[in-house]
């Protein structure tokens, strides 16, 4: 995909290998809607075996916009390749028909979800089971979403890759409670310029967006650190929507008098001034992915 010399030959060839043909593919119901069409849950035979997958199709209302929306989502997936705590790619039905990629399925739904829904949920109530003081908050499943999705954002940005709508919506829960960071419908390879900058405006995910990327329209990876903040945030809030009661005009008058969202209740003080490191105005002051991962894992020893 990054050839500079044959682009469109070395598209073909990594679209081919990933190729899946249409009758192994079962299509079942509908799991919910992406940023260019819907994700349907799905059955693949393979070589005598069946797997569930997820699959996103492009509604039929579709324009050409969005076709080469989740065509590019396709070749990002491509070109970052496998990682335990990224959604990963199984293969796409390209030929003869509409458009389908095959996903892995995460059979836990997304990571908003399973916080709001709280301490009902059966797994936390394992997880306090098995601590001796029995938290109040699953402090360490906790901080383990937030060590996951540091892990995956750590190789997207090893990658190249901005992901620009980093958010628990976006955040999927695999087996074991494994954080997934999927929707790569609004990433960008940054190959070749690696300050991305947008000119038009599509609908915006204000209350995640970074101090540069609200004034400025600048996307980078450092702006990935401040939504990753924002992430934090929610998973320490159990699902709370940031600035919650303000409206998003209001929300930028706020950031940008230096104003910040206030520490979620039962929030670690040390959890609190992590994520506000990641809301520094200028990017460069803000940890790394690599910095955050290794700060929780330091943090998560204290909750074991
Ligand atoms: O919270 P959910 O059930 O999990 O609702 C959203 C919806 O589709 C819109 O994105 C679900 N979804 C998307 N991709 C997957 C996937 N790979 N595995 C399981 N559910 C998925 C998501």
């Amino acid at each position: 995909l990054r050839n500079q010399e044959e682009p469109q030959k070395t598209q073909v060839m990594a679209l081919n290998f990933w190729e899946i043909p249409r009758a192994s593919l079962k299509l079942g119901r509908r799991l919910g809607s992406g940023n260019f069409g819907q994700v349907r849950l799905g059955e693949l035979r393979q070589r005598g075996l069946t797997t569930t997958v997820a699959v996103k199709t492009l509604k039929d209302s579709a324009s050409d916009f969005d076709q080469r929306g989740l065509l590019g989502e396709l070749e990002i997936m491509v070109t970052v390749g496998r990682h335990d705590n990224l959604i990963s790619l199984v293969g796409a039905c390209t030929v003869d028909g509409p458009l389908c990629i095959v996903v892995e399925y995460a059979p836990n739904g997304c990571l908003k979800g399973w916080l709001k829904a709280g301490p009902n949920a059966e797994s936390v109530y394992r997880n306090q089971a098995a601590s001796k003081s029995g938290p109040q908050l699953p402090m360490e499943q906790l901080i383990q979403f937030g060590i996951d999705v540091a892990s995956g954002m750590s190789h997207l940005a090893a990658m190249q890759c901005i992901h620009r709508d980093l958010a628990a919506r976006n955040i999927l829960l695999g087996e074991n409670l494994v954080a997934k960071v999927s929707d790569f419908g609004l990433s960008r390879d940054i190959f070749e310029d690696n300050e991305y900058n947008r000119s038009t405006k599509g609908r915006l995910p204000l209350r995640w967006m970074a101090y540069e990327s609200l004034f400025y329209n600048v996307y980078t990876t450092q702006s990935d650190v401040w939504s990753f903040g924002v992430l934090l945030w929610e998973i320490m809030a159990m699902g709370k929507r940031p600035y919650e009661g303000i409206s998003g005009k209001e929300m930028m008058d706020m950031i940008e008098k230096g104003g910040r969202l206030e520490n979620p209740r039962g929030c670690p003080g040390e959890i609190y001034k992590l994520m506000t490191s990641c809301w520094m105005a200028l990017p460069e002051e803000r940890p790394t992915f690599p910095d955050l991962k290794a700060s929780l894992q330091r943090m998560s020893q204290d909750y074991q």
